[in-house]
């Protein structure tokens, strides 16, 4: 193993590149006003880095544009899929798969399959669409989450675990049999991209088998949580990345996955089980929703590429590289003090927007707001994950008013470089210097569901 150098480098070699363009300060005024400031509804061409999400937008490898070519494009049995069913047992270890177009597309499939109306679905941290797909299967998500995750400055090292006391209270008062399966995520988005220790999972895999209640993973992100564990837990720092996700899904029963992040692809997902019955209803409803059970909406091209990025991504020296750049850019910050979420997480630096802004209040949105600043001073885009991105209340219809407001600045695996970190720090130093001229803002548009893509504000 090479985990143990002192630095580290990409282990790839740019062999294409895209221009970027960089716009007037004007340019940025007129545009953001036009996207109602937000920074969903900027159009690419007037963005110089692009740090809104890593979800799709990695570089894939010259062996990965390779398999593109490779695609069989029959309508059923394609051995494309066969390929992918190979990579995640192999990788993952669930014994059945299901394509699908994206993450989304899976929890779709695993709602509707295992959640009863009034059921309750307990979770280390609500992700936005896991949730709204469990709210419209009839189900209502319960945070079970270390409190040590809803605070910014705690340097807990496994902010993504699971509070025990509270999982197995919650149990207990809403009865075993209305919780259909406990969802564990990989390094939690929502939290800063925080992960959980094998430990935690582990005794969560003893209290939910008390009970008979399944665990199912969001894969999403589960290699960057391997990672950590890696460096951080005892007894891991001699296995592999690779043999730490094989460990963490063999305590569980099965994934949800956005291959659009850990496994390098610009497009596709999947749902894995190793139980046939839920299995046999995920392939009923994906014919209704995606395409058949072997392609789920997917081109056979791209499911070549997703099986070959699943494999290149279970590199110990690609993911310490893919979360150095990211430590790189958040100790960067840290220098400037500049306020952010500690410990640096997986895929991201998170800007702590209620310290940043600390004289709004936040139904100014400073989250929102500072991302707009950010253009606004550099062309660069981030994206907010605070109150806009907690939306509303199911029942009261009041803003969910989350702990954590955040600012996203959101790394793509393989596409920027060093000093492209650096100029990002440069540009939120100037914005932070700038920032008691900020007066936040008020919003104009929401739309029912998701509203962080689509929500349009103007200046307060
Ligand atoms: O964007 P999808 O539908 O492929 O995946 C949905 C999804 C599920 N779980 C988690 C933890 C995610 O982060 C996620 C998507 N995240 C996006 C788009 C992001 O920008 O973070």
């Amino acid at each position: 193993m090479s985990v143990v150098k002192q630095s580290w480098a990409e282990p790839f070699k740019i062999k294409s590149v895209e221009p970027l363009t960089m716009s007037t300060r004007e340019e940025r005024e007129r545009v953001l006003r036009l996207a109602g400031y937000n920074t969903f509804l900027v159009p690419s061409k007037h963005v110089y880095i692009d740090l809104l999400t890593d979800s799709g937008t990695s570089a894939m490898s010259d062996s990965m544009w390779a398999a593109m070519m490779l695609g069989d494009e029959a309508y059923a049995g394609s051995r494309n899929f066969e390929h992918l069913v190979n990579a995640v047992r192999k990788y993952y270890g669930f014994r059945h798969v299901v394509p699908t177009h994206q993450g989304r597309g899976a929890e779709h499939l695993l709602s509707r399959s295992l959640i009863k109306p009034g059921d309750t679905v307990p979770g280390n941290m609500y992700f936005t669409t896991t949730r709204l797909h469990q709210e419209l299967a009839g189900g209502a998500f319960a945070d079970v989450i270390i409190a040590e995750a809803h605070d910014p400055h705690s340097t807990h090292p496994f902010k993504g675990n699971v509070d025990l006391q509270r999982l197995d209270d919650l149990i207990r008062s809403v009865g075993a049999d209305r919780v259909p399966y406990v969802s564990i995520a990989g390094t939690v988005n929502m939290a800063g991209g925080q992960p959980f220790s094998m430990e935690n999972l582990r005794q969560v895999r003893s209290l939910t088998s008390k009970y008979g209640i399944p665990i199912y993973l969001d894969a999403t992100r589960l290699l960057e949580n391997a990672y950590f564990i890696q460096r951080q837990e005892e007894g891991y720092s001699n296995w592999t990345v690779a043999e730490i996700v094989r460990e963490i899904c063999a305590l569980a029963d099965g994934c949800t996955m956005s291959g659009k992040k850990d496994s390098l692809v610009n497009i596709g997902g999947f749902l894995a089980t190793n139980d046939k019955r839920l299995y046999e209803e995920a392939c009923n409803l994906v014919i209704v929703y995606e395409g058949l059970h072997t392609y789920g909406g997917l081109a056979g091209r791209d499911l070549e590429a997703m099986a070959r990025g699943i494999a290149e991504s279970m590199s110990d020296d690609h993911i310490r590289a893919r979360i150095g750049q990211v430590e790189y850019l958040g100790e960067t910050l840290l220098k400037r003090k500049i306020p952010v979420v500690v410990p640096i997480g997986g895929h991201a630096v998170f800007l702590n927007a209620r310290s940043f802004y600390d004289h709004l209040p936040q139904d100014a949105f400073p989250a929102q707001t500072l991302a707009a600043n950010l253009y606004l001073q550099s062309g660069i885009r981030a994206m907010e994950r605070g109150i806009v991105s907690a939306g509303r209340n199911a029942e009261t219809g009041d803003h969910n008013r989350p702990a954590l407001e955040l600012t996203r600045l959101t790394l793509p695996r393989r596409v920027y470089t060093q000093a492209h970190m650096d100029v990002t720090a440069e540009a939120v130093g100037e914005t932070y210097a700038e920032r008691r001229k900020t007066t936040g803002l008020k919003i104009t548009f929401e739309p029912k569901y998701l509203r962080f893509f689509r929500a349009r504000f103007r200046p307060r």
